[in-house]
C-alpha cells in the first residue's frame, strides 16, 4: 500500500488508486529505491513511489516503440473510443482526482475540481479531434501526375510535466499525442506524481493496449530527460516547465534533430488603460494573478495601470486582495493555498526585498504565514518600476506589482520588453485601441477584458523564449503529426 492515511482519508475509492506503484504502465520496476510525496499545506507524507531511473525509462521507450505500429494501425474511431472511455472515467472520479491533487499540490479543492474538469475536457476534445485528421490533394502542374499530402503520427513521444497543473498538463500532452496515433511515456513532476498515477490507473481501465501509455516516476528529472532526449526511438519531446530546463532539453535533442514542443515561463503584462471598466479590471486581475496562488505560467506578473485610473484601481484591488483567505486547500472558502516549496517562498521574498530597496511600497501582505506550511500572504506592491527584478523575472507566487504609466504607446513597448511571450492581458473600451494593442503585443495569447482564457478549444503557447508549439485546439494535434507529400506519376 503506497498511499498513507493522510491521503486515503480524503478518497471515496482508495481501492481504485492503492495500486499506483505497480501499474502495468510502469513495466517491471527494477529498483527498490522509493521517494515520498508530501502535502505542502501540512508537511504530512502522502505516499511513497518507486524512484525509477534510466533502465526503466529505456524499457518504457521499448514498450512504447513496440506498441506504436499497432496503435497507429487502429481506426481513428477505435482510438477515439478509448480516449472517450478515459474521459468518462475521469469525469466519474473527479472528486477523488481533485482530492489527490489538492493533497499533493495544495491548491484549493474548488480549483482542483476545475482543473480535473479541464483535463477531462482535453480528453473529450481530442477524442473528437482524432476523427478529424485530414490530408489534402494538390492540383498537379502536369496532367500525368497526382499529388497529395497525408498526415501520420510522429511516433513515440516523451512527455515531462510540471507540478503547477499536474492533471491538466498530463491530459493536454497525452491526449493529442494518442489521438494522432503516437504512443507516449510520461514523467510527471516529482512533487505531484500521484494524480498522474491515478489518471494512468483510469487509462488502464479505459483499455489502452499494452505499451501505448507508459509512466516513469522519478525523484528528479535529469537522468530521465537525458534518456528520453538521447534515445533514437523517441521521435518527439513535449515539455512544460522552466525556461532553463526547456533550453537544456532542446540542446539535448539537437544531435538527433528531435522534434520538441516547449511550454515555458512567462512574464505576463496586465494593462489597464484609462478607458477601462475599473471594476471589471480588478476582477480580471484577481483571477489572472491569484489563481493557483500565482503559480501559473500565464499569471499576471506586471500590472501596468494608466495614471487616470491608477489610484482607484490600486485601492480597489488591494481591498479585494486583503479579503482573500489563505490556507489548507481542503478548508472551505480558501482562495489561496500554499506555495509548492520553500524555494518558491524565498523567491517571492527576494523580489519584494529588491522592489522595496528600489522605492516600491507594500500595500498589503508581504510576509510568510507561519503555520507550518509554505503559505505567503497575497501581496500588492505599488511604485514598481522597470528596473526591479519583479518587472523582469517570473515570480510564480501571490505577488502583484503595480506599475503606473502615462503614455499608452510606451506601455506596449515596455510590456514587450522581455524575453518571454506567453500571455498578455489588457482592459480598454476604445475599439481602435483594442485592435491596435492586441496586434502590437508580442505574445502567443492575448486576453482583452478578461483575466482567464485557457481552453481546450484554443491554441495555448508562447512566442520568444516562452516556447515552441501550441497545445489544445486542432493546432495542438498537428504538433504530433508528420506531413508526408506523395506524388504519383505515369497516370
Ligand atoms: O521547474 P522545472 P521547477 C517556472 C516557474 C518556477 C520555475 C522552477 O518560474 O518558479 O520554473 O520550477 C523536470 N531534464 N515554471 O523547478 O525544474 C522536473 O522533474 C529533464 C513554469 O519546478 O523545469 C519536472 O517534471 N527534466 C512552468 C519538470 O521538469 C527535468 C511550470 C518541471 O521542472 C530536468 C513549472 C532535466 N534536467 C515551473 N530538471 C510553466 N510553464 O507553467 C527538471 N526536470
Amino acid at each position: 500500500m503506497p498511499l498513507f492515511d493522510a491521503l486515503t482519508r480524503h478518497l471515496k475509492r482508495p481501492d481504485l488508486f492503492s495500486g499506483i506503484d505497480r501499474l502495468p504502465s510502469l513495466g517491471t520496476v527494477g529498483t527498490a529505491k522509493r521517494f515520498a510525496v508530501f502535502n505542502p499545506s501540512t508537511g504530512e507524507k502522502l505516499a511513497e513511489l518507486p524512484d525509477m531511473g534510466v533502465a526503466e525509462t529505456a524499457a518504457a521507450i521499448d514498450r512504447a516503440y513496440a506498441a506504436q505500429e499497432t496503435w497507429a494501425a487502429l481506426t481513428a474511431r477505435e482510438r477515439s473510443d478509448t480516449l472517450w472511455r478515459w474521459h468518462q472515467l475521469i469525469v466519474t472520479h473527479t472528486e477523488d482526482l481533485a482530492a489527490i491533487l489538492t493533497a499533493e499540490m495544495g491548491k484549493p479543492l474548488a480549483e482542483a475540481r476545475s482543473e480535473v474538469s479541464h483535463a477531462a475536457a482535453y480528453l473529450q476534445w481530442y477524442a473528437e479531434e482524432a476523427n478529424r485528421i485530414y490530408g489534402e490533394t494538390i492540383s498537379a502542374p502536369s496532367t500525368d501526375r497526382r499529388m497529395m499530402v497525408i498526415k501520420q503520427p510522429v511516433g513515440v513521444v516523451g512527455t515531462i510535466t510540471p507540478w503547477n497543473f499536474p492533471a491538466s498538463m498530463v491530459a493536454r500532452k497525452i491526449s493529442p499525442a494518442l489521438a494522432a496515433g503516437c504512443t507516449v511515456i510520461l514523467k510527471p513532476a516529482e512533487q505531484t506524481p500521484l494524480v498522474a498515477g491515478a489518471m494512468f490507473a483510469l487509462a488502464e481501465q479505459a483499455g489502452f493496449p499494452e505499451g501505448v501509455v507508459n509512466l516513469v516516476y522519478a525523484s528528479e528529472g535529469d537522468a530521465i530527460g537525458r534518456e528520453l532526449c538521447g534515445n533514437l526511438k523517441v521521435r518527439k519531446i513535449s515539455f512544460t516547465g522552466s525556461t532553463e530546463v526547456g533550453r537544456l532539453l532542446m540542446r539535448q535533442c539537437a544531435d538527433q534533430v528531435k522534434k520538441v514542443s516547449l511550454e515555458l515561463g512567462g512574464n505576463a503584462p496586465f494593462i489597464v488603460f484609462d478607458d477601462a471598466d475599473v471594476d471589471a479590471a480588478v476582477d480580471g486581475a484577481i483571477q489572472a494573478k491569484f489563481r493557483n496562488a500565482g503559480q501559473t505560467c500565464v499569471s499576471a506578473n506586471r500590472l501596468y495601470v494608466q495614471a487616470g485610473v491608477h489610484d482607484e484601481f490600486a485601492r480597489k484591488f488591494a481591498e479585494r486582495v486583503r479579503g482573500l483567505t489563505v490556507g489548507d486547500g481542503f478548508a472551505p472558502d480558501v482562495a489561496i493555498g500554499p506555495l509548492i516549496d520553500d524555494r518558491a517562498l524565498g523567491k517571492i521574498e527576494a523580489h519584494i526585498e529588491d522592489a522595496v530597496a528600489k522605492g516600491g511600497a507594500v500595500r498589503c501582505g508581504g510576509r510568510r504565514i507561519g503555520n507550518g506550511g509554505t503559505f505567503f500572504e497575497p501581496t500588492v506592491l505599488t511604485g514598481v518600476t522597470g528596473g526591479m527584478r519583479i518587472a523582469q523575472e517570473e515570480t510564480f507566487g501571490p505577488l502583484a506589482p503595480i506599475i503606473r504609466f502615462e503614455d499608452p504607446e510606451q506601455v506596449v513597448r515596455e510590456a514587450n520588453d522581455t524575453i518571454y511571450g506567453l500571455a498578455a492581458y489588457f482592459y480598454a473600451s476604445n475599439l481602435r485601441r483594442v485592435w491596435r494593442v492586441a496586434e502590437a503585443l508580442e505574445y502567443g495569447m492575448v486576453g482583452i477584458n478578461t483575466g482567464r482564457m485557457s481552453s481546450e478549444a484554443a491554441p495555448f503557447g508562447g512566442m520568444k523564449q516562452s516556447g515552441i508549439g501550441r497545445e489544445g485546439s486542432r493546432h495542438g494535434l498537428e504538433d504530433y503529426l508528420e506531413m508526408k507529400y506523395i506524388c504519383m506519376g505515369g497516370i
